[in-house]
Parts: structure tokens; sequence; C-alpha cells
């Protein structure tokens, strides 16, 4: 690796600064200059990109092609500098320039092309994949408009939109000569020729996707691969003819709809919603996706045959799914393939990975969309669907089952299922979330091919989400393993297990939290004016909200905490600070409610002076990857309450552990895996299991009896009507919770289910804060047994049990 000194990166900033904006750095806004620094170190992760690409193809060595509608990257600068290995040189060359580094770093948008825990995951495996040296490519679309941007006012959520690129286009390098065109529409026309059936569609329309690569660099290694983003351009600017006529709007017709593609990301979290436009971003990414990565293919191999060799495609949930019918196009259509050749090289290029269980959320088309927009397409998932319904009958002899495990049904087509009939795995993403799958959603269709199911329980990047945001425990790490061997192998954590009982180890680490608790305060006074109160427990729920992740639960036992303390102003002796951070899906108006309510019940707490210096709850405005950045360092407690059963894995739960926040739980996603490793006494658990949900429902849950049962429970949903001091009443989610709206049953999450028991986790959780001594050593024990959630060891599980390729 070529190391880069202070003052040679001092230089090439100057340069650029000069050659691209026409200023010297004195001149230079924060702006110009992170741009400036990214196209610094854009240019050695290119040349390492040169390198790479050669080197696979010369060994012939198999890829990995990861598909996904979301890359939730956030900031890259300092994730960049820092896998490069120039991370210091590069923050006192900008020092030197007269900058101060921080500023810099922070003038960078996130990109925000996903939600939430799907996208963060795509995000982090490329960087494990990278690290491992795997020959990987991440492919998306480039969005001009990331996930919207979050601003509260009057306690509602507004979105306004998120003009990334402005800047965050300086990570971009576009490949013009690498574009694909991608077609819409048209008909089928068919034709013998030389003995062979021909295939071609015409009147379609056609758009161009043109490829700019965001450069990934990994950690310890030359190793650099690329994310490839898709922009959509027309393939025909404008219709001469339309225009000669005069017909101008219909001339930019073709236009508008190829620049409307790559315009926005979806907002919707776990609900489907089947927009044409959706539609066509997903055949979008995926067949410029396929045609690349062919063309590539066929430029080294001269054939097609061995494809399956050669690539392997993980699709990231159902989304890309239209790979299959696709990968079958090409191999038919354009190579001249027979069916079976062509379904033995697809079915063992494939694997699926299913992220949620949520009904709403499983992708089902209309198939007359497809029909219309994708007409080949369409009849190839035909014919794959007739050939797989003909093995369920031949396997089960039951038209329930051969109901449940079709692909085109009831004039829709399902995703999930062309998914388990056309790809060679299929994995859950933490170890209940599998078994659900097994025995459960996919329970037919597992016992027919039960070699297709496996597990790989999801990881994040220990690198980024411990070493380079938390410097302080960075350092006590270092000091107790002897140095930084954790940062490529991440079970050296174990070793802070030894120092449990090692006073001056946990008052260091006590200190530490200390340090970013007050350091997350500044930050928050800056950006939004809120005086935290350093003394208070940190105790923090951020996600996306939607009501299977309880965040009103969490709210009702504040609003029971603020009862009693009503009753009793002593009743509280340790000050709580609760921290909440969420977007809401635009459409999802319960969600946007619960979001007012907790402003409301913020500002009411604000407003009363028993609680000062108690009780205290803020709604931390955009929660996104920057913000999480400087808040998970600074959390002490990570609620992680969602029905059992109903969250696939969690992320952000691994991002607090890592961070030695303690855990309140349910036995639901990974948090099953985290209580393997910490036992009962090292996090708090509560609430119903998995098969006690599902046996409750069986019973037929009344939630009204637990709400007759319990007063405290009583009085906290009783305030939902009254409301609080601004007079907003929200005795719609009091109805939800015990009539039921709209179709959905009351209650759907079962929160007055566990109320009583999250209650109780919560009192033994600050009885616990009240020794500091037991609840210090409880975080390091938290630190030391997370190695298990860095995405070092799941992609190594995905490359060893899916993918076979090789790795570091
Ligand atoms: C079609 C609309 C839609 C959009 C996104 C449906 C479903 C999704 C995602 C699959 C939702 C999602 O992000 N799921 C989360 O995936 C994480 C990574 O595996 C898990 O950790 C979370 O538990 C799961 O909710």
């Amino acid at each position: 690796m070529t190391p880069l000194t202070t003052q040679a990166l001092e230089e090439s900033l100057s340069s650029k600064l000069m050659t691209n904006f026409g200023k010297a750095p004195e001149e230079a806004t924060e702006g110009e200059m992170m741009r400036a620094s990214a196209l610094v170190l854009r240019d050695i992760m290119a040349m390492r990109e040169v390198e790479t690409r050669k080197r696979t193809r010369l060994n012939r060595k198999k890829q990995v092609h990861y598909l996904s509608m979301e890359f939730l990257m956030g900031r890259s600068l300092m994730k960049n500098a820092y896998n490069l290995g120039v991370l210091p040189q590069l923050k006192e060359a900008l020092e030197h320039l007269g900058f101060k580094s921080g500023d810099i770093f922070e003038a960078e948008p996130d990109a925000a092309l996903g939600n939430g825990g799907l996208g963060r995951l795509a995000a982090c495996y490329l960087d494990s994949m990278t690290t491992l040296d795997i020959p990987a490519t991440g492919y998306s679309i480039c969005y001009e408009l990331g996930l919207f941007k979050q601003k509260i006012v009057e306690g509602q959520q507004v979105e306004l939109p998120d003009h990334w690129k402005d800047l965050g286009a300086a990570w971009l390098l576009p490949k013009p000569a690498e574009a694909q065109r991608v077609s819409f529409g048209g008909t089928i026309r068919e034709f013998w020729n030389d003995g062979h059936l021909h295939i071609v569609n015409e009147n379609a329309t056609t758009v161009t996707a043109i490829p700019y690569d965001m450069e990934i660099a990994g950690y310890g290694t030359d190793h650099v691969n690329v994310l490839r983003l898709w922009d959509a351009r027309p393939a025909n600017p404008v219709d001469m003819n339309l225009f000669g006529r005069g017909e101008y709007l219909k001339a930019a017709e073709e236009q508008a709809m190829a620049e409307a593609i790559a315009k926005i990301l979806y907002p919707e979290d776990n609900h489907m919603e089947g927009k044409s436009l959706r539609l066509k971003q997903q055949y979008f990414f995926v067949s410029a996706t396929i045609q690349s990565i062919c063309t590539k293919h066929l430029d080294t191999y001269g054939t097609l045959k061995n494809f399956h060799e050669k690539n392997v495609i993980q699709i990231n949930d159902t989304h890309p799914t239209l790979v299959i019918p696709e990968l079958m196009r090409v191999f038919i259509d354009d190579a001249g393939m027979n069916w079976d050749d062509a379904w033995s090289i697809t079915t063992q290029s494939v694997a699926y990975t299913n992220h949620t269980v949520l009904a709403e959320a499983l992708e089902r088309w209309p198939q007359t969309l497809m029909e219309r927009r994708l007409p080949r397409i369409w009849q190839i998932i035909l014919e794959i669907s007739n050939r797989w319904q003909k093995r369920i009958e031949d396997f089960y002899h039951d038209p329930a089952k051969t109901e449940k495990m079709a692909i085109v049904w009831g004039n829709e087509v399902r995703m999930a299922n062309l998914c388990i009939a056309g790809g060679m795995a299929v994995n859950g993403v933490s170890g209940l979330h599998s078994d659900i799958l097994r025995n459960d959603v996919f329970r037919d269709a597992c016992n027919m091919e039960p070699q297709k199911f496996q597990n790989v329980t999801n990881g994040i990047d220990h690198r980024r989400w411990l070493s380079e945001i938390n410097p302080g425990l960075d350092g006590l790490i270092k000091d107790l393993t002897g140095g930084d061997a954790y940062l490529s192998d991440a079970s050296v954590l174990q070793k802070l297990d030894a120092f449990a009982d090692d006073k001056t180890v946990l008052d260091r680490l006590a200190e530490i939290k200390r340090k970013n608790k007050e350091l997350f305060a500044v930050h928050a006074k800056r950006s939004r004016g809120v005086l935290l109160n350093t003394d208070a427990i940190f105790d923090v729920q951020v996600k996306r909200l939607h009501e299977y992740k309880r965040q009103l639960l969490n709210v009702l036992h504040i609003i029971a905490l603020y009862q009693r303390l009503q009753d009793n102003p002593n009743a509280i002796t340790q000050p709580h600070t609760f921290l909440f951070g969420a977007k809401a899906a635009p459409g999802y108006e319960v969600a946007k409610r619960i979001i007012r309510l907790i402003n409301s019940l913020a500002d009411q707490i604000d407003h009363d002076p028993i609680c000062r210096d108690k009780l205290q709850v803020v709604f931390l405005e955009n929660y996104r990857v920057s913000l999480a950045e400087v808040l998970m360092p600074a959390s002490e407690v990570s609620q992680q309450i969602s029905t059992a059963g109903k969250e696939a894995s969690g992320t952000g739960n691994m991002k607090f552990m890592m961070n030695g926040a303690l855990t309140v739980g349910t036995l639901d996603g990974a948090n099953v895996e985290m209580h393997d490793v910490l036992g009962d006494e090292n996090m708090f658990l509560f609430g119903l299991h998995a098969d006690e949900v599902a046996a409750l429902r069986q019973e037929g849950y009344v939630p009204l009896r637990w709400y007759n049962r319990d007063p405290g429970l009583r009085q906290a949903m009783d305030a939902l009507r009254t409301g609080f001091r601004d007079g907003v009443s929200y005795d719609d989610l009091y109805q939800r919770l015990l009539q039921g709206m709209g179709g959905s049953p009351a209650d759907e999450y079962l929160l007055l289910a566990d109320f009583a028991s999250y209650c109780e986790a919560e009192d033994r959780m600050t009885a616990t804060y009240a020794d500091p001594y037991r609840w210090n050593q409880i975080s390091l024990h938290n630190i030391a047994r997370s190695g298990i959630f860095a995405a070092d060891r799941a992609i190594a599980q995905y490359a060893d049990n899916i993918w076979h390729v090789p790795h570091k």
C-alpha cells in the first residue's frame, strides 16, 4: 500500500481545488474542500480498482454481484480515509490548509439511497466484502433524491427533498462507455429463421442506463470494489418527427418517462405499493445490471455456458427478483440457449435473502402491469410459473399447497415464490427469522427443497460503527487487547471479558461514555437547540417508525412514569432522558400520529416543573446515518422492543451493543442471539416469546382484558384520549389499541399484553443503573461479546455457504 504523507495530500488537495473550482485553499468553501478531498481519495481508489479488476480477470475469479434497491451509505470521506489508512494525514493536511477537519467531514451530505435496515446492511456488506478481498460489485439506482429530510413543525413530520448529489456526486465516476439500453412495453414478435425461433420486442420504449461508480476501499487491503449506480436517460432525447409536427409535449414524453425512473427513492419501508414506476425502477436496474455482467463475462470467457461458475447474484429481498426472468431472457433470446440450459444456469447463480415476514411487505405485482410494461419478461415468468406449479402438483398432489406456493395466482405475480423457484439459496437474517421462514412463511417450499433454506445472521461494519465513531472506546480496546487486531478480527473483543473485575478499566469505560454523552449534548444543542441533561440515563429508541417496532409501547411506559411522578415527586431518583429518532413513511398516517404524540408528550414534560432534572423526552429530528454516528457512542440504553416474531433481525441493536449500551428488549430477531451470548444477567429481557405471541393470537387476543386488569396501564392509556397541554387528543391511537380500526385488529402488535412486563424490565434497568460498578461491568460484557455481530463474520458465512468464493 502506498503511504500518503500529509504533505502529498496537501499538494493534491490544493491542486484539485485549483483544477476543479479555480480556487486557492484560502478562497474555498467547506463544501468545495470536501469535494476536493473526495476527488483526491477517489483517484487513489480508482487506481486500485483497476488493479483489482485486472487480478480478478487474470485469475478468472468468481465474482459476487450484490443487487439492492437500496444502499444507505451515509458519509464516505472519513470512512474512506480511515480504510485507506490516511485519516490522520488527511486531518492534518486540512488543518494546514486553514480548515477545521471536523467541519469538512460535517459538510458532506449523507448518501441516503436507502430507507433503513435493508439499505444500511447492504452498505456494511460492501465494506466487508472488500475487506475480505472478495471480488464484488454492488448495483442500485442513482436516485436524484435520496430519502426525504425530516423536519418537525409543530410536532409533526414534514418531508423535504434530499438533493444529496449537489456535493455527494464528487464520489461518482461516470462510465458512459458502459451504458446499457433497457426496453419497456411494445409487443413481442416471434419468427423462425435458420431453424431457430427468434423473439424480438417491437415498438418498445427504450431507456439508456448510464453507470456511475462509487469506489469502495476495504480495510487493510489494496482491494477496491465498486458500487455501480445506474442513472436513467432517454435513449432518444426528442422525437424529431413529432417535434417537427409541432407536438412538443408528446415529443418530450419519452424523455420525461426516462427521467422519472431515477428521480426518487420510494420512502416506504415494509409496505408494498403496486406502483407502476416502482416496477419500472426494478426492471431498469436489474436489466442494466444483468446486461453489464453478461457483457463483461463474455469479454473474458467468450461464452455464457459457465456463467454460474464465475458469477453469483445475491438479491437483497425480492426487489431485484426480475434478475431471474431477465437472465433467462438474455440466455435464450440473446445467446440462443434452450430453456433447460438457461434454467440450469440461472438457478445455480441466484441467491435470495428475505428481510421481513410482514404480509404487507411481501411483493406481489398485478399481472396486467407486468404484461403491459414487460411483455417478454411476463412470458418467461408465466413459463417458469407453469413448470413450477407442475412440480408442486407432482410432489404434493394437494391443491391447497399449489395455491400457496404458486408464482402466478389470482392475477398476481408473487415475487418471493419466484425467488424460491429460481434461486439456489434462500436465507433469513437471524436464527429466529430463518426458523420462521422454514416452519411458517415458506414451510411447504422448505419441505420440498430443504437444502435451499439457510440462515445468515446479520452483521454490521464494526470499523465504522465502533472504531471510527467512538475513538475513546477504540483506544481502550486497543490498550486492553494489545493492538489493533480486533479491527480485522472482531472476535478479539472477547479478550475484554477478562477485565470485568478491573475497577480502573470500568472507570475508564464510564469516563468514555460520559465524554461521549457530553459530545452528543453539544451536538444536540448546536443542531437543534435542545438542552440534554447528561446526568440522566440516555435511553434511546432510534429506527424507522412502525407499529410493530412499538415506539408506542415506549411512550405508554413514559406516560406511566410521568403519572407516577405526579403522584409522588420523589418517585424518580435517577434522572431519565428518553431519546427518539424515527422517520415515518409519508403515507403512513398512524406512524405520523405516533411522532406527533412523542412531541406532545415531550412538550408536556418539558413544561412541567415536577420533571425538571428528572424526566426528559426528546424527539431527534431527521434521524439518519450521520446522526446515528454521534448518538451510538453516547447511548446507555438500547430499546429493541418489537413484538416477538416481527423484527427479522435488527442491526441497530448491534450498533448499540458494540458501543456499550445495555439492551431492553424482547426475544426477537438478533436479540435472541444477543441473549445467547449475554445471558439473562447482561440484558433486560421482557415480553411474550414468538411462540406465545402466536398462541395468544390463536386463542383470540382481547386487549380490553389487560386494560381492565391493570390500573397503571389504564391510566396511561386514558392519557392518550385527554392528550397533553397542546390540547391534541390521541383518541385515535387509543381506539386503535382497544377497538381496532379500518380492518386492522385491536392492538395488532400486543402492546397491552407486554406492557406490565416492559415496565418491570425498565425498573430493573433503572435499579441496575444505580450501581455504576455493575452497570459498567455489564457494558463491558456487551462490548466483549459483540464480535459475532461483525459484518465480516456474516460475509464469511455468505462466502463459504452460499456463494462458494474464497476470502481472506
Ligand atoms: C416493497 C416495500 C418494502 C421496502 C423495504 C418492503 C420491505 C422492505 C425491507 C425488506 C424492510 C427492511 O428494511 N427490513 C429490515 O431488514 C434489516 C436487514 O436485514 C433487518 O435487520 C430488519 O429487522 C428488517 O426490518
